[in-house]
């Protein structure tokens, strides 16, 4: 029987664009989705911008006003990779068009934004995802494996640090991930919110936070004119602008479960370029991992005789692993990209079997929930607890 096809609507052509439209273009390659994804139209509001990148990365057509997204019978799903200040208006009018919506972290810039989209899926009734896509490194989903599989037993201790670089340099120009108006929040809701994914996705909730934040340059030059080609480089003007959000972020966290949560994120780690790390310590051992040696998952069993405990180097890209067995043969270590691939074909599945993938809308709503949170504390100087979703 033919594989259905699934029309594709991608909103953004930027850094986020360019991993989602590789995605859509090699997952039935690597994979068997029970849909077949059609690069249909990306969207962007400058239109010689998108032209190029509907060339560039496959499209069969580019729109600049993503409202005709929602009007086109041969478009299913809405990839929502704009700027966090557009995530609410495009998720809602997508779920009220009857399409499924795959929306980018942080899912919305508050947490009554995230609450308004997930009232709005949960009414259209269709299916949802947000693209927290490292619980798909197949390192990170053997964790979780292991953790279920009761490895570890009792969890403890949930120890993440989420450190780069790319605006270290004050001369940085002040790009929109700088600008509260569009990005909500700075290196918290950015990747700040991935760490604070990987601990729902691994340990479970937080009720409760203590936290810290920092803006250490509080005036950047303007940025020159944008081609979205940049991923996270910019141009600077020479006018000067006020930085409205957070250059790093430090969090405590006590899990509904008991086990302690420790949390910092920051971009003026010079010599850290995408250090997303975490450590586990249970009553039976410990994991950790660290994307820039995304491939590795590093394993302290407790139970191993006492003459030659220590952690070992889990390479995971054997057959029965995660997501493993899908690209190349044992040894033959897969990219940032692939956890995209994983991320999308899953995106897929739901969308065929009409079931939201994790992380949902309701993950992607606690997730903002506890950002926000972790601001007032921030300000209040005292613990805060965190809201039901
Ligand atoms: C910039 O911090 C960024 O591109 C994030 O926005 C992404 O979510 C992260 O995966 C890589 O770094």
């Amino acid at each position: 029987m033919a594989q259905k096809e699934v029309g594709i609507g991608l909103i953004g052509y930027a850094f986020m664009g360019k991993t989602h439209s590789n995605a859509y273009r090699q997952v039935a390659r690597f994979f068997n989705p029970e849909v077949k994804p059609i690069l249909r139209a990306i969207c962007g509001r400058n239109e010689q911008n998108v032209k190029r990148a509907a060339d560039q990365f496959g499209w069969e057509s580019y729109e600049t006003d993503y409202r005709r997204l929602l009007e086109r019978k041969d478009i299913d799903i809405i990839d929502v990779s704009s700027p966090g200040n557009e995530h609410l208006p495009m998720a809602i009018a997508a779920a009220q068009a009857g399409k499924t919506v795959f929306c980018e972290k942080p899912l919305g810039n508050s947490f009554d934004e995230a609450k308004q989209m997930l009232d709005a899926v949960e009414k259209a009734k269709v299916v949802n995802m947000v693209c927290f896509n490292y619980r798909r490194v197949p390192a990170v989903a053997l964790a979780k494996r292991m953790i279920e599989n009761g490895d570890l037993g009792r969890i403890y201790h949930f120890r993440a640090r989420y450190l780069q670089d790319w605006i270290a340099d004050p001369n940085f120009p002040l790009v929109w991930r700088l600008q509260k108006e569009i990005a909500g929040s700075g290196t918290l809701g950015d990747i700040g919110a991935h760490i604070l994914d990987l601990s729902a996705y691994l340990v479970g909730k937080l009720t409760e936070v203590c936290s810290m934040t920092e803006t250490f340059v509080k005036q950047r030059p303007l940025q020159a004119t944008s081609t979205g080609t940049e991923g996270l480089n910019a141009q600077a003007s020479s006018e000067m602008g006020e930085v409205t959000v957070d250059d790093a972020a430090a969090f405590i966290g006590r899990f509904e479960n008991g086990a302690m949560g420790v949390f910092e994120a920051t971009r003026f780690a010079p010599g850290r370029r995408n250090f997303n790390t975490f450590e586990i310590n249970g009553e039976k051992g410990s994991v950790a991992f660290n994307f820039e040696r995304m491939n590795e998952l590093e394993y302290f069993n407790a139970q191993d005789p006492t003459d030659r405990q220590g952690f070992r180097t889990i390479n995971v890209n054997e057959n029965d692993q995660p997501y493993s067995g899908i690209y190349w043969p044992a040894g033959h270590i897969i990219g940032y990209e692939h956890s995209f691939i994983n991320t999308v074909y899953d995106l897929l599945q739901g969308h065929a079997q009409g079931k939201s993938p994790h992380p949902d809308f309701r993950d992607g709503a606690y997730n903002n929930g506890v950002l926000d949170t972790v601001v007032k504390a921030s300000e209040s100087r005292k613990w805060e607890a965190v809201p039901q979703v």
